[in-house]
């Protein structure tokens, strides 16, 4: 075999949300999102920052673009911020054409320098006007009309430009923490210290119903209506890490499955599989919704690709009370006492690149369809306080992505996993939600004092790495889709839909 190389139309790229890097809530006529709501109110981020400012991304578009450019990328993730689109949001509230606009011209720049637009209509910000007007992701019926009806917006100002689209950032986020501990918004649980409204008994399960169920409509939306004549993709991205034993006893293996049924399974399993995963059935019993038989219709199948989130890998061992977690602990700390790898900023994250290929494997085999690695990424411990030139040797984070570079390498060729995509997370540091800006995903410093941007070596090592690792051939391609030369190592018949 040749030097192992990524295929020639392998995306490769940086990723970012709206609320995460815009600022500029005002502007242009936006109307408020529930992130802009509850980061204002007391206690509910790091330091009681917010979004307003964020990296100025909304006034510094082109500069942003040209930056991009010089990275060298093929494709940039960014999210369209639906209360820029409709400020009220609902299906009979005006569209603000200055918002279409803005992301119109992004769009336009990014084509110009030769980069795919890969386009999350929802990361997050849902409009307050519909939280307001009816409890957002709660009400089953109004959402998801609602939803597919700007997800339509959406397809007809740019899905001639746009081929690359994600319904929704990370379900599982916007359940259990926005509805279930309460930590995002819109805030609510059964933790009265936390909010007075709220059953993360019952709520988050709903919630995460109600995505699906709107995902798979905007999908069969864009499936029917438009896949034809703009030649697109569309599909939804999953949060979800990889879960090992703790050690090698059936107790421990079983609570790693289950681990993976409840972060990953709960929404790959419907949409690829037809159904809920077992457990998490047995566990949650009727306070999991069901799908009438016309709605698993329409949920199976309604990805076209497999859209992944991942940060690390969770050591699992039975046991806790943690429903979220499908009653699952999770450590980094090893039986032998030593630490599965280096340790980020967050708690939650340590570095492992075999789990990262792991996943990979795990996803493919289960799942049989062609992964879109959407979100990968390290936030280096104390990169706030360290001094500038310090924090641009960002290390921690070089190894983070070598290694998974490496590993995705491995995945492709020694596995056979179909890999089409990889997004380092984040192109900046920016608002990093409910930990504000102490936290720095980004491959480039932001300075908030000036809002200069200065490249770390991360940015450097991926636009080299992927410079050489990318087959540099073109494409060939049949009919507008991509043709890929990899073999399915598993023997799986190739997915009908692309
Ligand atoms: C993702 N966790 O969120 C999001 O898609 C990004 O917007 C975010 O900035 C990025 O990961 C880094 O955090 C997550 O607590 C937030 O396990 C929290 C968790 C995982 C992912």
């Amino acid at each position: 075999m040749a030097a192992q190389k990524l295929p020639a139309d392998f995306l490769w790229g940086m990723a970012t949300a709206s609320y995460q890097i815009e600022g500029s809530p005002d502007a242009d006529g936006r109307g408020p999102s529930i992130w802009d709501t509850f980061s204002h109110l007391p206690g509910k981020t790091a330091d009681g920052l917010t979004g307003d400012v964020a990296t100025d991304s909304y006034r510094r578009r082109d500069e942003d673009v040209a930056l991009l450019k010089q990275y060298g990328v093929k494709s940039y993730r960014f999210s369209i911020s639906w209360s820029r689109i409709i400020p009220l949001g609902g299906r009979n509230d005006p569209i603000n054409e200055k918002g279409i606009r803005w992301y119109s011209k992004l769009i336009d720049e990014l084509l110009e320098a030769d980069i795919t637009p890969f386009v999350t209509l929802y990361h997050w910000d849902l409009p307050q006007g519909l939280h307001d007007r009816y409890g957002g992701w709660l009400n089953k019926a109004e959402i998801i009309a609602d939803f597919v009806n700007y997800a339509r917006v959406c397809f007809d100002a740019f899905g001639d430009r746009v081929k690359h689209w994600l319904t929704f950032n990370e379900p599982w986020c916007i359940a259990i923490l926005g509805y279930g501990r309460g930590v995002f918004a819109p805030g609510r649980s059964s933790d009265r210290s936390r909010s007075s409204e709220g059953d993360s008994k019952t709520e988050p399960w709903i919630v995460g119903h109600n995505v699906i169920l709107a995902h798979a409509s905007a999908a069969a939306l864009y499936r029917t209506e438009y896949k034809q004549r703009q030649g697109g993709v569309i599909g939804v991205t999953l949060n979800g890490d990889m879960a090992l034993p703790w050690d090698d006893t059936d107790e421990c293996r079983e609570a790693a499955q289950h681990a993976l049924d409840f972060s990953i399974g709960w929404f790959a399993d419907p949409i690829y599989l037809g159904h809920y995963p077992t457990y998490q059935r047995a566990l949650l019993g009727d306070r999991l919704p069901t799908f009438t038989p016309e709605e698993i219709a329409l949920v199976h199948g309604s990805s076209d690709f497999y859209g992944m989130n991942t940060y690390t890998t969770n050591l699992c061992k039975p046991g806790g009370d943690d429903e979220f977690q499908g009653n699952v602990q999770y450590t980094f700390t090893r039986p032998d006492g030593t630490q599965l790898g280096t340790q980020a900023h967050c708690r939650w994250l340590q570095t492992y690149p075999e789990g990262f290929r792991l996943l990979l494997n795990y996803l493919w085999n289960r799942y049989n369809m062609p992964i879109y690695v959407t979100e990968n990424g390290f936030a280096v411990k104390n990169e706030s306080s360290m001094p500038l030139e310090q924090a641009l040797k960002d290390t921690d984070r070089v190894e983070y992505f070598q290694g998974n570079c490496e590993a995705l390498l491995k995945a492709t060729h020694e596995d056979g996993v179909q890999i089409r995509a990889y997004f380092p997370w984040s192109f900046l540091d920016n608002f990093e939600w409910a930990d504000g800006y102490q936290t720095r995903f980004g491959v480039t410093y932001v300075d908030y004092a000036t809002q200069k941007r200065y490249p770390k070596e991360s940015a450097w090592f991926l636009s080299k790495w992927f410079k050489e690792h990318i087959d540099s051939q073109e494409p060939t391609k049949c009919s507008g889709e991509q043709v890929h030369s990899m073999p399915r190592a598993n023997g799986a018949t190739a997915n009908g839909r692309l």
